[in-house]
């Protein structure tokens, strides 16, 4: 299909110390790119790392790749929601970028949303979908757990996952987003009031490298986003811990992050400013769990 027909897309992807997967990660994507001769561009979330990764992506010289180094209000669903306010493209993905996420479902990704679908997952939990088999059974509990607590917000397989697609549209409609904690496709789905949701089924691999970020505080944080995401839904918004009204974030134009590895992460420290000094005592400790490093 000729590039002018797909809809442009911005790959948002959150980053710590994700050095020894970005060479293949970055490959991996690029082929994609190339194969079905999309309008990628990439947002590189980093949390100033110091690992290398900036360093790997300048080296690259991939102009389609930008990096951005946060160096405040660091955390995951922080790194994700500020990239999707940076983003360009008419439609906006997320994936990790440990390897886990194929980037070759994108295709399909985006094919379902160009049907119908106002969010698609990549999704573990849909007949084709698979996890790697040697997740122990504490990890499957673990996760099956976080789903049924989700199970009244939304009826989808795998709420939990990372790898999602959704329109540039669909996330301005979105309202009073709370990034907290790793789930951040949920807030997604809840705050943007997305009602049809498409899971594509993917083979969620192991991380290729590194060490997870996932840690006991992450899911005592999970516990805390979903009880907001409840109070939410009963129409209970308090006025303090929430980026209010649609979503306004920085404005685009002055706040597109030049690449390199010098970058600096001023439209996150602007978006996140401006809920801030909202913010209650609760909301701050709440944020400081999120942040164990
Ligand atoms: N910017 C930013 N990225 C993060 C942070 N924590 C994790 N990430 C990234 O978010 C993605 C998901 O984190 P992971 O550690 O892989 O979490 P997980 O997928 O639940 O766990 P495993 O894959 O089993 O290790 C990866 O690309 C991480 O590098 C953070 O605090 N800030
Ligand atoms: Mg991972």
């Amino acid at each position: 299909m000729p590039q002018t027909e797909r809809p442009s897309l911005t790959v948002v992807v959150p980053t710590y110390r994700e050095a020894e997967n970005l060479p293949e990660f970055l490959d991996r994507m690029a082929a994609v790119r190339a194969a079905h001769s999309l309008q990628l561009d990439m947002l590189i979330m980093d949390d100033d790392s110091g690992d290398g990764s900036a360093e790997i992506i300048a080296a690259r010289g991939m102009p389609w790749v930008n990096l951005v180094v946060r160096t405040s209000d660091r955390g995951l669903s922080q790194a994700v929601l500020e990239g999707l306010f940076l983003a360009k493209g008419e439609v906006l993905a997320c994936m990790d970028a440990d390897l886990s996420h194929p980037p070759e479902s994108l295709p399909e990704m985006m094919r379902a949303l160009e049907t119908g679908a106002d969010f698609v997952i990549g999704s573990r939990y849909v007949a084709g979908g698979s996890t790697s088999d040697d997740w122990t059974a504490l990890r499957w509990i673990n996760s099956q757990a976080a789903t049924l607590l989700a199970r009244p917000l939304t009826s989808v397989r795998d709420p939990m996952a990372g790898f999602f697609v959704l329109r540039r549209s669909t996330f301005e409609q979105g309202r009073d987003f709370y990034p907290i904690g790793y789930k951040i496709g949920l807030e997604l789905i809840v705050r943007c009031d997305c009602q049809h949701v498409v899971e594509v089924p993917i083979h969620f691999g192991n991380r290729r490298h590194g060490k997870s970020k996932l840690t006991l505080k992450q899911q005592i944080l999970y516990l805390e986003h979903l009880r907001r995401l409840y109070m939410y839904r009963c129409g209970i918004v308090p006025f303090s811990s929430a980026i209010t009204g649609k979503t306004s974030g920085p404005p685009r134009s002055s706040t597109r992050t030049p690449k390199g590895p010098d970058s600096k992460s001023l439209a996150g420290q602007r978006l996140l400013q401006d809920f801030s000094p909202r913010a209650t005592p609760d909301d701050r400790a709440a944020n400081r769990l999120g942040r164990d490093r």
